[in-house]
């Protein structure tokens, strides 16, 4: 009884509305500064899937707004609605298109972060300890030397941080890295980074682990592989014994590489 909708103006103010949104939010900076192989790929991924959701919302608020304009009740109009039952071709539709695009966004992530996950034969492993509030270092070489506070790493190196959690819950994040992950009680997690960019950082605790959860922070210093083996040279505590045994109790339960298959 309303005749044809004018599907074609529609999709042509959605497509003109995603392209306005997306120009302007692919502008903000949202992530900040980077300083990791890892952070134009996330920031990549990110701008894609702003792209998308633009055209989702754009989709649903024309739909909207042409629904309430057209079919409005008259004044005084107390009748019921048409009694209408499907629409075979609109709910194939509607099935369909959500599902490729969310095909495509699982896709395309899982793509990225394969790449980011791609282990280097020449990477340094650095464990990491967590505890409500402190974080701690130990590196490789002379019996596991042990920072406390302050993270030292080589720029342009894949780093292997093996994480443990001494307490609770809690998740390591340099923002400039983009990488985050858990440390949790109990088992070993591994986080990959290849910084690339020199300068001192901050690591962030990003899981809500107790009142002290917002102090927990520590130094993050990327310098050249030479300042940064003369630092380790120069520490002189030792990994302290809780520690130690925190390290071979811990199994590495972390999931497989995604590009080797199922466990
Ligand atoms: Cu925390």
């Amino acid at each position: 009884m309303y005749g044809r909708l004018p599907i074609v103006k529609m999709l042509l103010v959605t497509i003109a509305s995603t392209a306005i949104i997306s120009v302007v939010m692919v502008q903000i900076n949202w992530n900040g500064q980077g300083a990791s192989t890892a952070a134009p790929k996330i920031d990549h991924l990110l701008n894609v899937m702003i792209v998308l959701s633009s055209f989702v919302f754009s989709l649903v608020v024309v739909m909207l707004f042409y629904a309430l304009w057209k079919f409005k009740a008259k004044p005084g109009d107390e009748s019921d609605g048409e009694p209408i039952h499907g629409n075979t071709r609109l709910e194939i539709a509607w099935t369909l298109i959500p599902t490729i695009i969310v095909l495509f966004a699982g896709g395309y992530s899982w793509k990225v972060l394969d790449e980011l996950e791609a282990k280097d034969p020449h990477h340094l492993t650095v464990s990491v300890f967590s505890q409500q509030y402190a974080w701690s270092f130990a590196y490789p070489g002379k019996e596991y030397a042990y920072s406390q506070g302050e993270l030292h790493v080589p720029v342009g190196e894949q780093i292997q941080f093996k994480m443990h959690a001494l307490d609770v819950i809690h998740s390591f994040w340099v923002p400039e890295w983009r990488i985050k992950k858990d440390n949790v009680p109990g088992i070993t997690t591994t986080a990959i980074v290849t910084p690339d960019k020199e300068g001192t950082y901050q690591l962030v605790c990003t899981e809500l682990c107790g009142f002290g959860h917002a102090t927990m922070r520590a130094k993050v210093v990327v310098e050249p592989k030479g300042k940064f083996e003369k630092w380790v040279e120069g520490l002189d505590q030792k990994l302290p014994e809780p520690m130690m045994s925190v390290v071979e109790e811990q199994s590495e339960t972390n999931a497989p590489d995604l590009g080797a298959g199922g466990a």
